[in-house]
């Protein structure tokens, strides 16, 4: 029985576990799993910017077991060479991508899966800033309350 190469990109910055639901449907349907990692040359071409380089994400992608290799993506066009490459018959994305990639359907089956709901880099991203504030502002008012202490006490 002829082995099922399937084929998915992305940029996987803060890796989490919308990442992972999707790549363990992907790896689910096929023998072989190739994930194409964005490098940050092109995250900057699809106007993101990464907290972590894309060395670190593509060696946390490889070492997740239902992956079973990491290219760099570089540019939107890799795809179909990297699909005639790969002999892959399936390229699968998240449905945030719904529609955009269907040009590939001549060469492979096109499937855009549902993403998971209430977890994105972004969302991770917001949090950690918004706690950041928060601290900043809690400093902010100790440092005032100490302030109004002293002007309270009379200093002869
Ligand atoms: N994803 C998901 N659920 C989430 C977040 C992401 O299923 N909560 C999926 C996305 O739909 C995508 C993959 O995880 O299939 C990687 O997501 P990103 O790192 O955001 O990838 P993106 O920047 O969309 O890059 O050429 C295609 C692009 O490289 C895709």
């Amino acid at each position: 029985m002829n082995k099922k190469t399937l084929i998915t990109y992305g940029t996987f910055d803060l890796l989490h576990t919308g990442h992972l639901n999707l790549l363990e449907k992907l790896k689910a349907m096929c023998d072989t799993l190739i994930v194409g990692v964005s490098t940050d040359e092109f995250n900057a071409l699809k106007g993101k910017k990464c907290i972590v380089p894309y060395a670190d994400r593509a060696r946390l992608v490889k070492a997740l077991s239902v992956v079973d290799y990491v290219i760099p993506e570089t540019h939107w066009e890799q795809k179909r060479v990297d699909i005639i490459k790969y002999q892959a018959s399936m390229f699968a994305i998240g449905n945030d991508w719904a529609g955009k990639f269907d040009d590939l359907q001549d060469i492979v089956q096109v499937l855009y899966l549902p993403r998971t709901e209430g977890i994105s880099t972004t969302e991770i991203k917001d949090i950690i800033s918004k706690s950041k504030d928060e601290k900043i502002l809690s400093i902010r008012n100790t440092l005032q309350h100490a302030l109004s202490l002293l002007d309270a006490v009379d200093v002869k």
